[in-house]
């Protein structure tokens, strides 16, 4: 039992791969930022579904049909719960944040934005909340504009109240960095948008696994969010947007299953969210989301963060004392989700990453899809750990090791002294 009350020893079986090893070595999973582990329950809930439920959702009258129809509208429920929404209608599936985001920039911004019109971002997005914005501000002639980064990682604030204005139509920003582990004030920040006419969009990809976050509570507009990286399959996502702003949306792209009616010059739309939905969408992972967020709730959000804080406390004590060790982002006691990159002095991060796999630690290493923020700390790329409920201090005391061999294999000149192994 952690002395946040997680009890890891139980949770790590529950992950039938932490008992592999890798060289010899036992699995240190420390990539949770880039996806995580799936529990049994999920694993089980996906052969569950395919073995007995197994069918298309909204267009059969037959059991089975209505069976998956009622597992798949029952996951959007709990997704609506986990988050706070009030209306499972405002809980949109996609494929993830990148899908969530671009759903937005095409949907929403195509019809709002007007030339000059501002979306301002900060510059610590992930791409995912950069990209669909250069390309919706094409489209529209909006400007983008980007809150900077302080030296310390976190978002200069005054620069924030003064760029909030009423030029601004979107402030599009991520909840916690995936590279600096910044929690940003994004309550905040919502008031003051708010304020000032401007609708919020939270990028929450690495904040909903790590902290309880309510849509209601904050006043967010849209919040976009990945399965994947809470324990849920790859390829489902949520985005939630507010039911007065999704029931004025266009949908941006077309298909079965989301019509009223068809005749031959077009069309009208069913209510949100199958409005956003065209296609068969991915039934089971919508079932295995529902399965992860059960578990996730279980072991208790408030619990996993303080359980993340204190590893995260743990890896930052351990690298800031080891010599030749550069770390990143808010140090001092200041917040931070379970996100810590570093750099070894004269090592590329893609050789440390090397050397820590060769002892079966897995972490992330390169620009981390932030190749703005990594102009802002002025390097090519970092190496980067992060933590899911399984983490124990054992993986940390096992990384830090890690660690001192990255330094016997290259000497603190970088120079490499050995072979690898
Ligand atoms: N970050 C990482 O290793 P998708 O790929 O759509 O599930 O999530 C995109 C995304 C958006 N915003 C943030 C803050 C993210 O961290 C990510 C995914 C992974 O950091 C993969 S690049």
């Amino acid at each position: 039992m952690s002395d946040t009350g997680l009890d890891t020893a139980s949770i790590r079986r529950d992950f039938p791969i932490l008992k592999r090893e890798i060289g010899g070595h036992p699995l240190t999973y420390l990539d949770n930022a880039a996806t995580t582990q799936k529990p049994r329950a999920v694993i089980d809930a996906l052969v569950d579904f395919y073995e007995h439920h197994n069918a298309n959702v909204h267009r059969g009258v037959h059991t089975l049909s209505e069976e998956a129809t009622a597992l798949y509208e029952g996951a959007r429920v709990k997704a609506a719960g986990f988050l706070g929404a009030c209306d499972p209608g405002s809980i949109i599936f996609t494929r993830g944040t990148t899908e969530s985001i671009n759903l937005v920039a095409q949907g929403w911004a195509r019809q709002n934005l007007r030339s000059g019109d501002e979306i301002l971002l900060s510059e610590m997005e992930h791409h995912s909340n950069i990209i669909p914005w250069q390309i919706a501000a094409r489209e529209t002639g909006a400007v983008l504009r980007y809150i900077p980064v302080t030296d310390e990682g976190l978002l200069d604030m005054d620069e924030a109240g003064r760029m909030i204005t009423e030029k601004t139509a979107l402030l599009a920003l991520t909840h916690t960095s995936n590279v600096l582990g910044t929690i940003n004030p994004v309550a905040d920040l919502i008031r003051l948008a708010r304020s000032r006419g401007a609708l919020v969009l939270l990028d929450a990809a690495q904040g909903v696994p790590r902290q309880p976050l309510d849509v209601t509570a904050l006043d967010c507009d849209f919040l976009a969010c990945s399965g994947h990286k809470m324990l849920a399959p790859t390829g489902i996502g949520v985005l939630y947007g507010k039911p007065e702003l999704l029931e004025r949306m266009e949908p941006p792209s077309g298909g079965g299953g989301m019509i009223r009616q068809v005749w031959r010059e077009g069309a009208d739309w069913r209510e949100p969210p199958w409005r956003f939905e065209p296609g068969t969408p991915d039934i089971s992972g919508a079932v295995g989301l529902g399965v992860a967020l059960d578990y996730l709730s279980a072991l208790g959000l408030q619990r996993v963060q303080a359980h993340e804080a204190a590893l995260t406390r743990q890896a930052l004590r351990g690298l800031e004392a080891i010599p030749g060790v550069t770390v990143y982002g808010p140090s001092g006691g200041v917040a931070r989700g379970g996100v810590v990159s570093f750099n070894v002095d004269g090592v590329h991060p893609h050789d440390v990453a090397q050397v820590l796999d060769e002892v079966g630690v897995a972490v992330r290493a390169g620009h981390h899809c932030c190749q703005l923020l990594m102009k802002r700390l002025g390097v090519a790329a970092t190496v980067r750990l992060s933590f899911a409920p399984y983490n124990d201090a054992a993986d940390v005391e096992r990384l830090l090791r890690g660690i001192g061999r990255v330094k016997e294999v290259f000497g603190d000149d970088g120079e490499q002294k050995r072979a690898l192994p």
